[in-house]
């Protein structure tokens, strides 16, 4: 029997040697973006990291590009509250998202953000993938539900990302795999392949970044 959503596999030497090269690279901050108006032109390939408040998106970015502080990550949820573009090399942009389900933040500020989240998720041509981030501690809760049924509705292929493994006991992984595996299985969008990552270990890591940037 094949197991759905397999864990990707282990990049092989050339792919690799290309991720390598374009996070090796120059890797920029661009621009934060605060209404859709100021998106950067539609000119290259994108990507984003979407997920909920603190499950390690911005630690993501900065464990991909090797730079401890490139995208801004903190202990306090609601960290990130602007579209974060970041340029790899002249053919990617990397955008880090502001968090989803964080409800500690006024009322009137969460819902400009959220809105704003949804319409770039749900109207960015360009967006080649979302990695959507799942706390492996926890798997795939109703809010992420949420987002991953909007990814669906408009046809943006996402790949589930699991963050945190050093945070678990690797006895526990299979239970919270199949928790996923179920949850994916009425997603029409989620692409076929889940990622294992610790940002703290640097567990996938590498298969991620040669993900990114063998990706045409
Ligand atoms: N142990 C461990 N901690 C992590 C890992 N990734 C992130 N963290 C911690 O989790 C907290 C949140 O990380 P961020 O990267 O700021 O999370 P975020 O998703 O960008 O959060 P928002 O911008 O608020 O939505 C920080 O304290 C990180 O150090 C990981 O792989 N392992
Ligand atoms: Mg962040």
């Amino acid at each position: 029997m094949t197991i759905p959503f397999p864990l990707a596999p282990a990049p092989d030497d050339a792919s690799r040697e290309k991720g390598r090269l374009m996070f090796a690279g120059p890797i920029d901050f661009l621009k934060g973006v605060v209404a859709m108006s100021g998106l950067p032109p539609a000119d290259r390939i994108e990507v984003c990291f979407a997920g909920r408040s603190n499950v390690g998106k911005s630690s993501l970015i900065n464990a991909l590009t090797g730079r401890k502080a490139l995208a801004r990550a903190s202990n306090t949820p609601g960290r990130t509250q602007e579209i974060n573009y970041f340029t790899a090399g002249d053919s990617h942009y990397l955008v880090d998202l502001p968090g989803y389900g964080y409800a500690e933040a006024p009322v009137a500020v969460v819902a400009k953000w959220q809105a704003l989240l949804k319409s770039y998720l749900g109207g960015r041509q360009t967006l080649r993938r979302a990695f959507v981030l799942i706390d492996m501690r926890h798997g795939i809760k109703k809010v992420d539900d949420e987002i991953l049924t909007l990814l669906d509705r408009s046809a943006v292929t996402f790949q589930v990302v699991l963050t945190k493994a050093d945070k678990i006991k690797t006895s526990e992984h299979e239970a919270i795999l199949s928790q996923v595996r179920g949850a994916l299985q009425k997603h029409p969008a989620a692409y076929p392949e889940i990622i294992v990552t610790s940002s703290e270990k640097g567990d996938g890591i590498e298969t991620l970044r040669t993900i990114i940037a063998t990706m045409v």
